[in-house]
């Protein structure tokens, strides 16, 4: 087969580190058409080479400036910055995409910065099917760094969770309610929370909620191996039983405005990146997110490859009860 010349134009080109090329190759990618598979063909070795660092949290709640100052940290460390904005087009957090533009303004025109939007729509499960493909150009683009940024709604903070390395959770001092009524599946996603917009009246509180909701600074209980070794499991009282933690997700306050408290946060970044390339952690996290990648990667495939080859009659059999649907998939998907 000829290779389309387009194509590996933009392969190339993101190989040698054109930006130009970059912004090709993830609208290729994106689209999730034949030219999608030679990109992702291309850069799929390069899994694995950027951390990828989720930012999910309520609207507004500042997930844009602290990226935009997280990329101006890692900058200063001469490290490559990508970024992925999954765009808030959606009816909560609308008109908020002008303002995200605004916010990394001061990156543009930085060659070790890259900065996409993702259109939420065509999501599977919240997340774009294409941001695994998307991901890997970023890689081989040379990123040290890519941040996922997703509006945390239901469903999507923990849809990320699938394609990050490392989840920060960002909340603000305003959302006590919200915290209080955090469910347990953000819970257990989140690596890292972060009480934004620390200027604000209430980060202690909001910190200790967070902390208390994630059972911290709690003294831990005895396993029931560890009671039988104390005394025996005297009294009847059952005493929830409790694995230490790996990783205690660290709870930290900051004010992406003022610039407060940006430093303990990228130190956390790297504390967790060090955490999963030291323990079996890392590679579960690759294997779970090359499942999702390939079960996403599947289902666009046979809805590409296959859907085209229903036929008019095959519906009009549908329609005239001459064919059962169940009869005529199997013979499609053979
Ligand atoms: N007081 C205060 N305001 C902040 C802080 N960080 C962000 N903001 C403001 O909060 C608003 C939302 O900030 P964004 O960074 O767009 O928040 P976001 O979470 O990306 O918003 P969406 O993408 O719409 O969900 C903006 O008006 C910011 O200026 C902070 O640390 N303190
Ligand atoms: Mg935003």
């Amino acid at each position: 087969m000829k290779k389309n010349s387009k194509v590996s134009d933009a392969i190339e080109g993101v190989k040698r580190g054109d930006l130009v090329s970059v912004s090709r190759a993830l609208t290729l990618a994106a689209d999730g058409q034949k030219e999608a598979d030679e990109i992702l063909r291309a850069f799929f070795k390069d899994l694995g080479r950027a951390q990828k660092i989720g930012l999910c949290g309520p609207p507004g709640v500042g997930k844009s400036s602290l990226s935009s100052r997280l990329i101006s940290l890692y900058r200063k460390r001469n490290l490559k910055v990508g970024m992925l904005a999954v765009d808030p087009s959606s009816p909560i957090s609308g008109g908020s995409f002008l303002g995200d533009r605004l916010r990394i303004q001061e990156h543009i025109g930085d060659t070790g910065v890259f900065i996409r939007s993702i259109a939420s729509r065509g999501m599977v499960g919240g997340l774009s099917g294409t941001i695994f493909s998307q991901i890997h150009v970023l890689e081989a683009y040379g990123c040290d760094k890519i941040l996922i940024e997703t509006v945390g709604i239901g469903q999507d903070e923990v849809a990320i969770a699938r394609a990050a390395d490392t989840v920060v959770y960002v909340t603000t001092p305003q959302l006590g309610d919200e915290i209080q009524a955090m469910k347990a599946g953000v819970m257990e996603i989140g690596d890292l929370f972060v009480v934004n917009k620390a200027d604000l009246e209430g980060k202690d509180k909001a910190v200790s909620d967070i902390r208390a909701a994630l059972g911290l600074g709690q003294a831990r209980s005895l396993s029931v191996q560890e009671r039988l070794h104390h005394g025996g499991l005297d009294a009847g009282v059952l005493v929830e039983t409790k694995e230490p933690r790996a990783w205690e997700p660290p709870v930290l306050a900051a004010s992406a405005r003022d610039g407060e408290g940006l430093e303990p946060l990228l130190e956390s970044l790297d504390r967790h990146e060090k955490y999963l390339k030291e323990t079996s952690e890392g590679r579960r996290r690759l294997k779970n997110q090359c499942r999702e990648e390939l079960s996403l990667y599947v289902s666009r495939r046979l809805y590409r490859d296959f859907l085209s080859k229903v036929s008019e009659k095959d519906i009009e059999d549908l329609v005239d009860h001459k064919m059962n649907l169940v009869d005529l998939a199997s013979e499609i998907l053979k």
